[in-house]
Protein backbone atom coordinates (compact mmCIF):
# COMPACT_ATOMS: atom_id res chain seq x y z
CA UNK A 1 0.00 0.00 0.00
CA UNK A 2 1.90 2.87 -1.25
CA UNK A 3 0.07 5.46 1.19
CA UNK A 4 3.43 8.07 0.84
CA UNK A 5 3.18 8.89 -2.87
CA UNK A 6 -0.26 10.03 -2.11
CA UNK A 7 -1.19 13.07 -0.75
CA UNK A 8 -5.03 13.24 -1.44
CA UNK A 9 -7.76 12.26 1.62
CA UNK A 10 -7.40 8.34 2.22
CA UNK A 11 -11.23 6.55 2.47
CA UNK A 12 -9.56 4.24 5.39
CA UNK A 13 -12.26 1.91 5.10
CA UNK A 14 -11.84 1.16 1.06
CA UNK A 15 -9.72 -0.44 -1.13
CA UNK A 16 -8.79 -0.65 -4.79
CA UNK A 17 -7.92 -4.16 -5.63
CA UNK A 18 -6.59 -4.58 -9.28
CA UNK A 19 -6.47 -8.11 -10.04
CA UNK A 20 -3.90 -10.16 -12.29
CA UNK A 21 -6.60 -10.62 -15.09
CA UNK A 22 -6.95 -6.72 -15.32
CA UNK A 23 -10.04 -6.00 -13.90
CA UNK A 24 -10.41 -3.75 -10.68
CA UNK A 25 -13.22 -4.00 -7.75
CA UNK A 26 -13.41 -1.59 -5.11
CA UNK A 27 -13.26 -3.55 -1.05
CA UNK A 28 -14.29 -2.88 1.87
CA UNK A 29 -12.15 -3.21 5.06
CA UNK A 30 -12.07 -2.24 9.07
CA UNK A 31 -8.60 -1.11 8.42
CA UNK A 32 -5.54 -1.61 6.01
CA UNK A 33 -4.06 -3.94 8.91
CA UNK A 34 -7.15 -6.14 9.12
CA UNK A 35 -7.78 -5.65 5.10
CA UNK A 36 -4.16 -7.12 4.89
CA UNK A 37 -4.88 -10.13 6.51
CA UNK A 38 -8.08 -10.78 6.07
CA UNK A 39 -8.43 -10.35 2.54
CA UNK A 40 -5.36 -9.41 0.72
CA UNK A 41 -2.91 -12.43 2.01
CA UNK A 42 -5.35 -15.34 1.02
CA UNK A 43 -5.89 -14.38 -2.27
CA UNK A 44 -2.01 -12.75 -2.70
CA UNK A 45 -1.92 -15.04 -5.86
CA UNK A 46 -4.79 -13.27 -7.81
CA UNK A 47 -3.96 -10.01 -6.88
CA UNK A 48 -1.73 -7.66 -8.87
CA UNK A 49 -2.16 -4.50 -6.70
CA UNK A 50 -3.78 -2.92 -3.89
CA UNK A 51 -4.14 1.02 -2.47
CA UNK A 52 -6.58 3.06 -0.28
CA UNK A 53 -9.44 4.56 -1.75
CA UNK A 54 -9.57 8.25 -2.10
CA UNK A 55 -11.72 11.42 -2.25
CA UNK A 56 -11.22 13.34 -5.62
CA UNK A 57 -13.25 16.36 -6.22
CA UNK A 58 -13.55 17.05 -9.48
CA UNK A 59 -13.41 20.60 -11.72
CA UNK A 60 -16.11 22.69 -10.67
CA UNK A 61 -18.91 23.95 -12.98
CA UNK A 62 -17.92 27.28 -14.36
CA UNK A 63 -21.09 28.91 -15.90
CA UNK A 64 -21.98 31.78 -18.30
CA UNK A 65 -24.10 34.08 -17.45
CA UNK A 66 -24.91 35.23 -21.22
CA UNK A 67 -23.73 34.36 -24.61
CA UNK A 68 -22.65 37.22 -27.42
CA UNK A 69 -21.70 34.57 -30.08
CA UNK A 70 -23.90 32.20 -32.05
CA UNK A 71 -25.61 29.37 -30.45
CA UNK A 72 -23.85 27.15 -32.40
CA UNK A 73 -20.05 28.86 -32.70
CA UNK A 74 -18.46 25.79 -31.70
CA UNK A 75 -20.12 23.31 -34.56
CA UNK A 76 -19.05 26.42 -36.82
CA UNK A 77 -15.26 27.00 -35.78
CA UNK A 78 -14.55 23.18 -36.03
CA UNK A 79 -15.86 22.33 -39.12
CA UNK A 80 -18.50 20.34 -37.94
CA UNK A 81 -21.49 20.66 -41.18
CA UNK A 82 -18.61 19.00 -43.24
CA UNK A 83 -18.74 15.44 -41.87
CA UNK A 84 -23.29 16.08 -42.09
CA UNK A 85 -22.80 17.19 -45.33
CA UNK A 86 -21.41 13.65 -46.22
CA UNK A 87 -24.27 11.61 -44.26
CA UNK A 88 -21.56 11.20 -41.19
CA UNK A 89 -22.97 11.63 -37.95
CA UNK A 90 -21.63 9.20 -36.12
CA UNK A 91 -24.07 6.37 -36.36
CA UNK A 92 -23.30 3.21 -34.68
CA UNK A 93 -20.47 4.78 -32.28
CA UNK A 94 -20.95 4.60 -28.16
CA UNK A 95 -19.28 7.31 -26.38
CA UNK A 96 -19.16 6.95 -22.40
CA UNK A 97 -20.26 9.99 -20.41
CA UNK A 98 -17.69 8.85 -17.21
CA UNK A 99 -18.92 12.29 -15.22
CA UNK A 100 -21.73 13.49 -12.66
CA UNK A 101 -25.55 12.40 -13.33
CA UNK A 102 -26.99 12.61 -16.90
CA UNK A 103 -30.56 13.23 -17.35
CA UNK A 104 -31.50 10.57 -19.76
CA UNK A 105 -35.03 11.71 -20.04
CA UNK A 106 -33.99 14.95 -21.56
CA UNK A 107 -35.96 15.90 -24.73
CA UNK A 108 -32.39 16.25 -26.29
CA UNK A 109 -30.88 13.46 -24.95
CA UNK A 110 -33.71 10.38 -24.27
CA UNK A 111 -33.08 8.79 -27.90
CA UNK A 112 -29.36 9.20 -27.53
CA UNK A 113 -28.84 6.86 -24.68
CA UNK A 114 -27.52 3.47 -25.39
CA UNK A 115 -29.81 1.46 -23.95
CA UNK A 116 -28.41 -2.35 -22.69
CA UNK A 117 -30.98 -4.87 -24.47
CA UNK A 118 -29.73 -7.63 -21.81
CA UNK A 119 -31.04 -5.55 -18.77
CA UNK A 120 -35.03 -5.66 -17.89
CA UNK A 121 -35.41 -1.84 -16.07
CA UNK A 122 -36.42 -1.78 -12.49
CA UNK A 123 -36.25 -5.70 -11.35
CA UNK A 124 -33.98 -5.37 -9.04
CA UNK A 125 -31.96 -8.32 -10.89
CA UNK A 126 -28.97 -8.29 -12.59
CA UNK A 127 -30.77 -9.89 -15.77
CA UNK A 128 -27.29 -9.50 -18.12
CA UNK A 129 -25.25 -10.93 -15.63
CA UNK A 130 -22.38 -7.71 -15.81
CA UNK A 131 -22.29 -7.01 -12.83
CA UNK A 132 -24.56 -3.95 -12.43
CA UNK A 133 -28.38 -4.50 -11.26
CA UNK A 134 -30.89 -2.34 -13.75
CA UNK A 135 -28.43 -0.72 -15.40
CA UNK A 136 -30.81 -0.17 -18.64
CA UNK A 137 -29.64 3.01 -19.90
CA UNK A 138 -26.54 3.19 -17.41
CA UNK A 139 -25.05 3.34 -14.37
CA UNK A 140 -24.22 5.41 -11.22
CA UNK A 141 -20.94 3.94 -9.33
CA UNK A 142 -21.32 6.79 -6.34
CA UNK A 143 -20.46 5.97 -3.14
CA UNK A 144 -19.38 8.87 -1.27
CA UNK A 145 -21.83 11.32 0.60
CA UNK A 146 -23.06 14.42 -1.14
CA UNK A 147 -24.08 17.65 0.36
CA UNK A 148 -26.74 18.28 -2.31
CA UNK A 149 -29.74 16.33 -3.79
CA UNK A 150 -29.96 19.18 -6.53
CA UNK A 151 -28.34 16.85 -9.92
CA UNK A 152 -25.09 18.71 -10.76
CA UNK A 153 -25.32 19.74 -14.85
CA UNK A 154 -22.43 18.54 -15.28
CA UNK A 155 -22.72 15.35 -16.77
CA UNK A 156 -25.80 16.46 -18.63
CA UNK A 157 -24.00 19.05 -20.36
CA UNK A 158 -20.94 17.43 -21.82
CA UNK A 159 -23.81 14.72 -23.15
CA UNK A 160 -25.38 17.13 -24.26
CA UNK A 161 -22.34 18.46 -26.53
CA UNK A 162 -21.49 15.15 -27.55
CA UNK A 163 -25.04 13.89 -29.42
CA UNK A 164 -27.66 16.15 -28.31
CA UNK A 165 -30.62 15.96 -31.14
CA UNK A 166 -31.91 19.64 -32.67
CA UNK A 167 -34.69 17.98 -33.27
CA UNK A 168 -36.19 18.13 -29.90
CA UNK A 169 -34.77 21.57 -28.69
CA UNK A 170 -31.56 24.59 -29.56
CA UNK A 171 -29.01 22.33 -28.58
CA UNK A 172 -26.57 20.49 -31.52
CA UNK A 173 -24.84 18.15 -30.71
CA UNK A 174 -21.44 17.02 -32.34
CA UNK A 175 -22.31 13.86 -33.60
CA UNK A 176 -26.01 13.81 -33.33
CA UNK A 177 -26.76 10.49 -33.78
CA UNK A 178 -23.74 8.44 -31.80
CA UNK A 179 -25.49 7.35 -28.76
CA UNK A 180 -24.14 7.76 -24.77
CA UNK A 181 -23.94 5.57 -22.40
CA UNK A 182 -24.04 7.41 -18.66
CA UNK A 183 -21.45 5.85 -16.28
CA UNK A 184 -21.60 8.31 -13.13
CA UNK A 185 -18.82 8.25 -10.36
CA UNK A 186 -19.05 12.09 -9.58
CA UNK A 187 -21.93 13.12 -6.63
CA UNK A 188 -24.31 16.06 -6.90
CA UNK A 189 -21.91 18.19 -5.26
CA UNK A 190 -19.13 17.60 -7.33
CA UNK A 191 -17.27 15.21 -5.05
CA UNK A 192 -15.76 11.58 -5.68
CA UNK A 193 -13.62 8.57 -5.07
CA UNK A 194 -11.07 7.27 -7.42
CA UNK A 195 -12.69 3.52 -6.84
CA UNK A 196 -15.71 4.87 -8.45
CA UNK A 197 -14.11 6.65 -11.03
CA UNK A 198 -12.71 3.17 -11.72
CA UNK A 199 -15.26 1.20 -11.41
CA UNK A 200 -17.06 3.55 -13.97
CA UNK A 201 -14.11 3.30 -16.55
CA UNK A 202 -14.76 -0.45 -16.42
CA UNK A 203 -18.09 -0.75 -16.64
CA UNK A 204 -17.88 1.87 -20.16
CA UNK A 205 -15.59 -0.90 -21.52
CA UNK A 206 -17.60 -2.98 -20.59
CA UNK A 207 -20.76 -1.76 -22.59
CA UNK A 208 -19.24 -1.64 -25.80
CA UNK A 209 -17.38 2.00 -25.47
CA UNK A 210 -15.41 3.16 -28.19
CA UNK A 211 -14.45 6.87 -26.82
CA UNK A 212 -15.16 7.72 -23.20
CA UNK A 213 -15.45 11.12 -22.20
CA UNK A 214 -13.50 11.88 -18.76
CA UNK A 215 -14.51 15.83 -17.90
CA UNK A 216 -12.84 15.68 -14.66
CA UNK A 217 -9.17 15.76 -13.00
CA UNK A 218 -7.99 16.29 -9.38
CA UNK A 219 -6.83 12.45 -8.66
CA UNK A 220 -3.87 12.76 -6.18
CA UNK A 221 -2.31 9.08 -6.65
CA UNK A 222 -2.61 7.64 -9.64
CA UNK A 223 -1.24 4.53 -10.00
CA UNK A 224 -4.64 2.87 -9.64
CA UNK A 225 -6.14 5.79 -12.28
CA UNK A 226 -3.50 4.97 -14.84
CA UNK A 227 -3.47 1.42 -14.72
CA UNK A 228 -7.21 1.21 -15.85
CA UNK A 229 -6.30 3.58 -18.50
CA UNK A 230 -3.57 1.21 -19.86
CA UNK A 231 -6.20 -1.42 -19.50
CA UNK A 232 -8.69 1.03 -21.87
CA UNK A 233 -5.47 1.40 -23.90
CA UNK A 234 -5.08 -2.64 -24.42
CA UNK A 235 -8.73 -2.87 -25.14
CA UNK A 236 -8.45 -0.17 -28.11
CA UNK A 237 -10.63 2.24 -26.27
CA UNK A 238 -9.96 6.14 -27.17
CA UNK A 239 -10.22 8.99 -24.08
CA UNK A 240 -10.76 12.06 -24.46
CA UNK A 241 -9.80 13.78 -21.01
CA UNK A 242 -10.46 18.10 -19.83
CA UNK A 243 -6.70 19.55 -19.77
CA UNK A 244 -8.15 21.21 -16.74
CA UNK A 245 -9.31 25.12 -15.75
CA UNK A 246 -6.20 26.43 -13.71
CA UNK A 247 -3.85 28.26 -16.40
CA UNK A 248 -1.62 26.12 -14.95
CA UNK A 249 0.89 23.91 -17.29
CA UNK A 250 0.55 20.17 -17.05
CA UNK A 251 3.80 19.59 -18.18
CA UNK A 252 5.61 21.20 -15.38
CA UNK A 253 2.86 20.78 -12.85
CA UNK A 254 0.55 17.42 -13.68
CA UNK A 255 -2.89 17.05 -13.34
CA UNK A 256 -4.29 13.27 -13.45
CA UNK A 257 -5.49 11.80 -15.84
CA UNK A 258 -5.00 15.17 -17.89
CA UNK A 259 -1.08 13.93 -17.97
CA UNK A 260 -0.86 10.30 -18.13
CA UNK A 261 0.02 11.05 -22.24
CA UNK A 262 -0.93 7.24 -23.43
CA UNK A 263 -1.34 6.29 -26.91
CA UNK A 264 -5.23 6.08 -26.41
CA UNK A 265 -5.25 9.45 -24.76
CA UNK A 266 -6.67 13.08 -25.89
CA UNK A 267 -5.74 15.83 -23.65
CA UNK A 268 -7.78 18.83 -24.02
CA UNK A 269 -7.44 22.72 -23.90
CA UNK A 270 -9.99 25.31 -24.32
CA UNK A 271 -10.36 27.93 -27.01
CA UNK A 272 -12.64 30.58 -27.42
CA UNK A 273 -14.77 32.18 -30.32
CA UNK A 274 -11.77 34.32 -31.31
CA UNK A 275 -10.17 30.85 -31.49
CA UNK A 276 -7.31 32.20 -28.57
CA UNK A 277 -6.72 29.74 -26.10
CA UNK A 278 -8.98 30.45 -22.79
CA UNK A 279 -7.20 32.44 -19.82
CA UNK A 280 -7.93 29.63 -17.36
CA UNK A 281 -7.73 26.64 -19.73
CA UNK A 282 -4.42 24.30 -18.80
CA UNK A 283 -1.63 23.75 -21.17
CA UNK A 284 1.27 22.22 -22.05
CA UNK A 285 3.48 21.53 -24.86
CA UNK A 286 4.03 17.67 -24.09
CA UNK A 287 0.67 16.47 -22.26
CA UNK A 288 -2.07 18.15 -24.08
CA UNK A 289 -2.86 17.64 -27.45
CA UNK A 290 -5.18 19.96 -29.07
CA UNK A 291 -7.42 22.90 -28.22
CA UNK A 292 -11.29 22.94 -29.02
CA UNK A 293 -14.26 25.18 -28.39
CA UNK A 294 -14.93 25.88 -24.16
CA UNK A 295 -16.06 29.36 -23.51
CA UNK A 296 -19.76 30.09 -23.90
CA UNK A 297 -20.71 26.95 -24.93
CA UNK A 298 -24.41 25.74 -24.62
CA UNK A 299 -25.76 22.52 -23.48
CA UNK A 300 -28.64 20.32 -22.15
CA UNK A 301 -29.08 20.40 -18.35
CA UNK A 302 -31.77 18.44 -16.37
CA UNK A 303 -34.88 19.46 -16.45
CA UNK A 304 -35.65 19.52 -19.94
CA UNK A 305 -33.52 22.70 -20.29
CA UNK A 306 -30.21 24.17 -21.69
CA UNK A 307 -27.54 26.50 -19.92
CA UNK A 308 -24.48 27.84 -21.08
CA UNK A 309 -20.85 26.58 -19.44
CA UNK A 310 -17.00 27.34 -19.74
CA UNK A 311 -14.79 24.71 -19.40
CA UNK A 312 -12.28 22.18 -20.47
CA UNK A 313 -14.91 19.92 -18.86
CA UNK A 314 -16.52 21.25 -22.63
CA UNK A 315 -14.21 21.07 -24.82
CA UNK A 316 -13.31 17.48 -23.97
CA UNK A 317 -16.62 16.18 -25.14
CA UNK A 318 -15.96 18.48 -28.99
CA UNK A 319 -13.34 16.20 -29.42
CA UNK A 320 -15.04 13.06 -27.79
CA UNK A 321 -17.88 13.71 -30.36
CA UNK A 322 -15.31 14.64 -33.72
CA UNK A 323 -13.61 11.24 -32.61
CA UNK A 324 -17.09 9.37 -33.19
CA UNK A 325 -17.80 11.12 -36.19
CA UNK A 326 -14.61 9.82 -37.52
CA UNK A 327 -14.95 6.39 -36.01
CA UNK A 328 -18.36 5.99 -38.02
CA UNK A 329 -17.10 7.10 -41.32
CA UNK A 330 -14.01 4.49 -40.60
CA UNK A 331 -15.26 1.88 -38.53
CA UNK A 332 -12.26 -0.34 -38.69
CA UNK A 333 -9.60 2.06 -37.63
CA UNK A 334 -7.89 2.11 -34.52
CA UNK A 335 -7.97 4.49 -31.72
CA UNK A 336 -4.58 5.59 -32.20
CA UNK A 337 -5.18 6.71 -35.86
CA UNK A 338 -8.47 8.13 -34.89
CA UNK A 339 -5.86 10.04 -32.06
CA UNK A 340 -3.45 10.91 -35.03
CA UNK A 341 -6.10 11.93 -37.48
CA UNK A 342 -7.73 14.43 -34.94
CA UNK A 343 -4.10 15.70 -34.45
CA UNK A 344 -3.03 16.00 -37.78
CA UNK A 345 -5.70 18.28 -39.10
CA UNK A 346 -5.74 20.96 -36.28
CA UNK A 347 -5.78 24.73 -37.78
CA UNK A 348 -2.56 26.68 -36.16
CA UNK A 349 -2.60 30.30 -36.96
CA UNK A 350 0.14 32.09 -37.02
CA UNK A 351 0.20 34.54 -34.24
CA UNK A 352 -2.00 32.68 -32.25
CA UNK A 353 -0.56 29.35 -31.76
CA UNK A 354 -1.91 27.21 -28.98
CA UNK A 355 0.51 25.71 -26.05
CA UNK A 356 -0.34 22.41 -26.54
CA UNK A 357 1.63 19.27 -28.84
CA UNK A 358 0.07 20.47 -31.99
CA UNK A 359 0.03 24.16 -31.78
CA UNK A 360 -3.18 23.82 -32.55
CA UNK A 361 -7.58 23.90 -32.66
CA UNK A 362 -9.50 20.73 -34.04
CA UNK A 363 -10.98 20.55 -37.71
CA UNK A 364 -13.41 18.15 -38.79
CA UNK A 365 -13.17 18.55 -42.15
CA UNK A 366 -9.14 18.31 -42.43
CA UNK A 367 -9.88 15.13 -39.78
CA UNK A 368 -12.15 13.19 -42.26
CA UNK A 369 -9.53 13.83 -45.16
CA UNK A 370 -6.47 12.57 -42.82
CA UNK A 371 -7.98 9.68 -41.88
CA UNK A 372 -9.49 9.03 -44.84
CA UNK A 373 -5.53 8.62 -46.21
CA UNK A 374 -4.53 6.55 -42.83
CA UNK A 375 -7.25 3.70 -43.22
CA UNK A 376 -7.95 4.18 -47.23
CA1 LIG B 1 -26.71 -5.53 -15.61
CA1 LIG C 1 -32.77 -5.64 -14.19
Amino acid sequence: MDSAACMGQAIQSKFIVQWEDGRFTVESGKDAESFKKEFIEPKLNDIRQVEFDRRIQVESTKVSTSATVSDSWGLSMIKANSAYTQGIYGEGVKVAVVDAYVDVSHPQLANRIAINTGEIPNNGIDDDGNGVVDDYYGASFVSVPSSTTIPSPHGSHVAGIIAADSNYGPVKGVAPRAKIIPAQFIANDGGGSLGDAILALQYAAKRGAKIINASWGGAPCVASLRNAFKVLESQGILVIVASGNDARDIDVYPEFPASFNLSNQITVAASDFTDFMTSWSNSGFKFVHVAAPGEQILSTVPGASSMYMDGTSMAAPFVSGTAALLWSAKPTATAQQIKAAIEQSVDVTSGHEFKVKTRGRINIQKALQVLGQLVP
